[in-house]
């Protein structure tokens, strides 16, 4: 059916080898004029990422402080993504009444999307084949009944995506707490959950060491996994500053990413004009999968120069007051072979040592890192190998030198901030049930892989979902599909309309709620709510266009009267004056989450507060009370004879799940999202034609063929080995049971395939 629309015909073109300038603030402002009027377009991207207006909806990239911003402190992309959420248009019950659900099952993501905003709650009982429109008051009561008469609360799924604020998603475990389950499933899941895991081991804490300054005074920053000029813009702006400032990039990445190679600053004038700044000193084209033995074979060079010239390479000082499991980690590293580390990496020993020269000669080095690292079955150990580095030369807890998990959805590090954590850490809990007083259940909950199979295999029946895009965001697309549809209730508090509500459970609500830019108004007066970005900044943001709809209601509000409706008011929660006035909301976060005290004072200054990170004065909550070298198994990531290790990656055009347009324009491609991009190498080798459509077939262990369909062949300069293609359309491909090691989060950067002439 239709789920090619939007889809035209193919044109490609060689991949552009700089991003942003001229045509990126052309773009946006064509994809925002096609969904506001002109005045909305302005008053919207005029107070975007300003102190006091509304925090982009797009990544997390921190905004820098006050003093420093641009009158046009956005990039292209997040012009795009909150043009998305301010559209003028409209998804009314007559829309539903027009279209059935089974009709709208067969529509592509990018037209579901463009159909616009949710503007009331809309139901579908057990047998309806359209959604009808029903009362807040109805449905709110048909969920509370949902909730409330399942077996157990462990029946029930809390999934959030890192859109939600702080506020929201405080309200959210609480609710779901107070109820009786840690079943608090979030995108993160998928995201950075190694990240936090491989710190969390190493470091004892889950989060990131540096500031945006730290960026600008690095000698040397490693940018690695990911592809900044389309999904952190911004942090484009940041390299130039650290280049200006005399300091080298490392990218490291099987694809020449135009962000990687040159950038146009589109809020200077030397952006507009001429070829940009060079932005990758040494550009490293690993092989997929490589990047383990990478910083393996660079911790080998370390130790080797420190043997050559005891005392100068090594910071032992740092390692011996610091650290602890040195000398395991070493007798590791020390018994690789070269042959082996050239082979998984891809690259010449000239080039690795290229590196390393570059490492000896920077005093300050970050490591900056994203899916292409944590959506591998040895995302965890590549990161904790990348500590280990780190750690060497005493790189942590000063200026210009940290670890930099670079966070995708805007507020993903405020939700688990926040106690979206299916393993909430004992002292959360337990400051949780001191302030509401109630015990918090124990026992960790379902992440999202462990959330589909207990859906699957009937031990979950009630899934809500408080935004985000599940079905087309989670693996295995037909057996996540059949789980969802195997619920006696599904819900989903959204903005836009979205495949997660065309896959529907016996009865399926959709409750439309305020986005980002949408004002909020309660009866304490206007609202705002508070993030925290990938660097530990908490600010404010306060959303100024009038709501898409007079029917929709806040997070805060939906959460909060859901809450009252299942639990009662037994515990003595205020929840309806949470809903009138989110500072008391934020008096309860203080008393509750670390780092927040006085919370309300703190966030009304303009730019907010950073959150402390203990790492940045040597404090690590680790088993040792020290930072951890750890000795990491060695990996060499191969497919199978006449097979390719498939990556799903974001194009340039899309915001996760949903695609704005067919293009992806700094890679070349337009017309169409169902391209495979292959290395002229392994086309030679397979026999299979530039240009030729193809079905990828996905094997694994379990012996299921996982087959997504017509899919044209383009001749890429990626890495030898490594295909890529764009997700959510090869999600179907990505096996649930897939997981990286510790994080359980799905392979999606490790999918292998074969390419069969299509059927
Ligand atoms: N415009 C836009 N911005 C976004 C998003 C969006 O969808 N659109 N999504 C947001 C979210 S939630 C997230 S998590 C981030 C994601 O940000 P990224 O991590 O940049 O996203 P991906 O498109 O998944 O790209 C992964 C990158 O890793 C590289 N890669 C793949 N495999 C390997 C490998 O084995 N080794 C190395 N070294 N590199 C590899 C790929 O070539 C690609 O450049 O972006 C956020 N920002
Ligand atoms: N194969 C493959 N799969 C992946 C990935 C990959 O790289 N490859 N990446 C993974 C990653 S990193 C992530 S983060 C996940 C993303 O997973 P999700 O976060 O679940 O998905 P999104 O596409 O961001 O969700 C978009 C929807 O959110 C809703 N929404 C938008 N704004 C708001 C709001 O303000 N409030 C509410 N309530 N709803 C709102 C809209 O209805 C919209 O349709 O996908 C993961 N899946
Ligand atoms: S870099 Fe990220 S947060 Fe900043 S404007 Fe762009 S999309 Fe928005
Ligand atoms: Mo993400």
């Amino acid at each position: 059916m239709g789920k090619g629309e939007g889809e035209e015909r193919l044109s490609v073109k060689p991949p552009k080898t700089w991003a942003a300038g001229v045509p990126g603030v052309a773009h946006a402002l064509e994809y925002a004029l096609g969904q506001m009027t002109p005045a909305t377009t302005a008053r919207t991207l005029l107070s975007l990422n300003q102190a006091g207006g509304v925090d982009c909806p797009g990544c997390a990239w921190p905004e820098g402080s006050p003093d420093k911003r641009h009158l046009n402190e956005y990039c292209e992309n997040g012009a795009k993504h909150i043009a998305d959420e301010a559209t003028r248009r409209r998804v009314t019950p007559e829309f539903f009444r027009e279209h059935a659900i089974a009709e709208l099952d067969g529509r592509s993501d990018q037209w579901l999307n463009q159909q616009g905003r949710i503007t009331e709650p809309m139901i579908k009982r057990p047998g309806d084949t359209h959604y009808a429109p029903v009362s807040w008051a109805e449905a709110l009561e048909l969920v509370a009944a949902g909730l409330r008469g399942l077996d157990s609360p462990d029946e029930a799924l809390f999934y959030t995506s890192g859109r939600l604020n702080n506020e929201a998603a405080f309200l959210l475990q609480l609710f779901a707490r107070a109820f009786g389950t840690n079943n608090l499933p979030d995108c993160s899941n998928m995201c950075h959950e190694s990240s936090g895991t491989a710190l969390g081991q190493t470091l004892g804490i889950g989060k990131g060491s540096v500031s945006l300054d730290d960026i600008h005074q690095a000698d040397l920053v490693f940018v690695v996994g990911q592809n900044p000029g389309t999904n952190h813009p911004r942090m484009l702006s940041a390299l130039e500053e650290t280049k200006r400032n005399g300091g080298r990039v490392v990218a490291v990445n099987p694809l020449p990413e135009a962000g990687l190679m040159r950038f146009k600053h589109p809020q200077k004038p030397r952006g507009v004009v001429g070829r940009g700044t060079p932005i990758a000193d040494e550009f490293v084209q690993i092989r997929a999968g490589g990047d383990l033995a990478l910083f393996q074979a660079l911790n080998l060079l370390l130790l080797e120069a420190e043997d050559a010239a005891p005392g100068t390479v090594l910071d032992t000082g740092f390692i011996t007051e610091h650290t602890s499991g040195f000398a395991e980690f070493a007798e590791g590293v020390r018994g690789l072979a070269w042959p082996d580390i050239l082979s998984a990496t891809g690259l010449t020993r000239a080039q690795i040592e290229r590196v390393h020269a570059m490492v000896l000669e920077s005093r300050s080095v970050i490591v900056c890192w994203a899916m292409g690292i944590t959506q591998h079955r040895h995302g965890v150990p590549t990161i904790r190998e990348m500590v280990n580095f780190l750690l060497l030369r005493g790189n942590l807890g000063r200026p210009g030198a940290g670890v930099c998990p670079v966070r995708g959805h805007s507020n993903v590090q405020g939700d688990r901030t926040m106690g979206i954590n299916e393993k909430p850490p004992k002292p959360f809990l337990d400051a949780l049930g001191k302030e509401f007083g109630f015990t918090p259940p124990a026992e960790h909950g379902y992440d999202t892989v462990e959330a589909i199979r207990a859906m699957r295999d009937g031990k979950a029946k009630v899934f809500l979902g408080v935004g985000g895009n599940f079905v087309r965001a989670t693996p295995d697309s037909a057996v996540t599909e059949a789980a969802l549809r195997s619920c006696r209730l599904t819900v989903q508090i959204s903005t836009k309309l979205n495949r997660s509500h065309t896959v529907c459970g016996d009865t399926a609500l959709i409750l439309p709620t305020l986005g980002r830019s949408d004002r909020d108004v309660q009866a304490s007066g206007v609202q705002f709510f508070t993030v925290e970005d990938s660097m530990s900044e908490v600010h404010a943001s306060r959303g100024r266009l009038a709501p898409a709809s007079p029917h929709l209601l806040s997070e805060v509000a939906i959460i909060g009267r859901l809450a009252r409706l299942t639990l009662g008011d037994d515990l003595g929660i205020p929840w309806a004056e949470f809903e009138a006035d989110y500072a008391l909301i934020r008096d309860r976060i203080s008393r509750v989450v670390p780092g927040f005290a006085d919370f309300n004072a703190r966030v009304a200054v303009p730019g907010g507060f950073l959150l402390p990170n203990p790492v940045n004065s040597h404090e690590y909550r680790t088993s040792t009370g020290k930072a951890l070298f750890t000795r990491n198994a060695f990996v060499d990531l191969r497919a199978p004879e006449g097979h390719l290790i498939l990556q799903t990656l974001r194009s340039h055009d899309q915001w996760n799940t949903i695609p704005y347009t067919a293009n992806d324009r700094y890679r070349g491609i337009k017309g169409s999202r169902r391209v495979v991009l292959v290395s002229p190498e392994d086309l030679t080798s397979l026999g299979i034609p530039d240009g030729s459509v193809v079905d990828l077939v996905g094997v694994w262990t379990d012996g299921v063929e996982r087959r997504a369909p017509g899919f044209t062949v383009v001749s890429y300069p990626t890495a030898p080995g490594s295909a890529a293609a764009y997700y959510p359309e090869t999600n179907v491909l990505v096996p649930l049971d897939s997981v990286a090691e510790d994080s359980n989060t799905p392979t999606s950067k490790d999918v292998v395939v074969r390419l069969e002439p299509a059927t």
